[in-house]
């Protein structure tokens, strides 16, 4: 059964240097994240197999899901929940081929085009934004708001998580806005406590 998850955590120790990727992944969890996304652009394959293995038991002991960023390979080799998968990375239906029925794929998304054709691809999921402007990802493009958000969620069969920019301030509205769940990097992993403060989204989100 492929659960999609309604807190998405994506790990990041490129804009914070406090904690590890496992470390975030821990502390996410225990604040009630139900998924963690180890997102890391850099260093070798062998070393990101063996973060994303012990990610991935982690994520195990809590019953929490565990999905890799880009990286099919790192996916499978981790023995991962599934991947999340950008518009320039490997295909979601050649992904599909490999990762068989069972395991969860993400597609990202920043319009109802690329939405679209994500879920016809095979995606259990769609990523789309940025809603609000973010920082944290430098090729992010313009923020699409609240009513793109709106528009994407209505127009597709699959669950929508909403990314880029959000916060315990815009969470209730971004649920609001048909949005299964959310991602967030800033607002759990740039924050002094990471536990509190997904626990606090997840309240949010609970309560939308
Ligand atoms: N994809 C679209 S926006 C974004 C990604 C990975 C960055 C989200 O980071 P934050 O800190 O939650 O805005
Ligand atoms: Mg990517």
């Amino acid at each position: 059964m492929r659960r999609i998850g309604r807190l998405h955590v994506l790990t990041d120790i490129a804009l914070q240097e406090r904690f590890s990727h496992l470390e975030l992944a821990r502390l996410a969890v225990q604040g009630g994240a139900d998924v963690i996304q180890f997102r890391q652009k850099t260093g070798s394959t062998r070393s990101l197999i063996e973060t994303a293995r012990e990610m991935k038991a982690v994520c195990a002991a809590a019953g929490a899901v565990f999905i890799v960023n880009d990286r099919i390979d790192v996916a499978m080799a981790s023995g991962a929940d599934g991947v999340h998968l950008g518009q320039e990375d490997f295909p979601i239906g050649p992904a599909r081929e490999l990762l068989g029925a069972e395991r969860i794929i993400g597609g990202s998304a920043s319009n109802l085009e690329e939405a679209a054709a994500c879920v016809r691809d095979g995606a259990d999921y769609v990523g789309f934004g940025p809603v609000f402007p973010t920082t944290s990802k430098a090729d992010a493009g313009p923020a699409g708001g609240l009513e793109a958000l709106r528009s994407v969620s209505d127009s597709i069969d699959a669950p929508v998580i909403a990314i880029g920019g959000i916060n315990e301030e815009n969470a209730a509205q971004v649920m609001d806005s048909g949005a299964y769940g959310i991602a967030v990097i800033s607002s759990v992993c740039c924050r002094p406590d990471p536990d509190e403060a997904a626990f606090r989204l997840c309240r949010l989100i609970r309560k939308a």
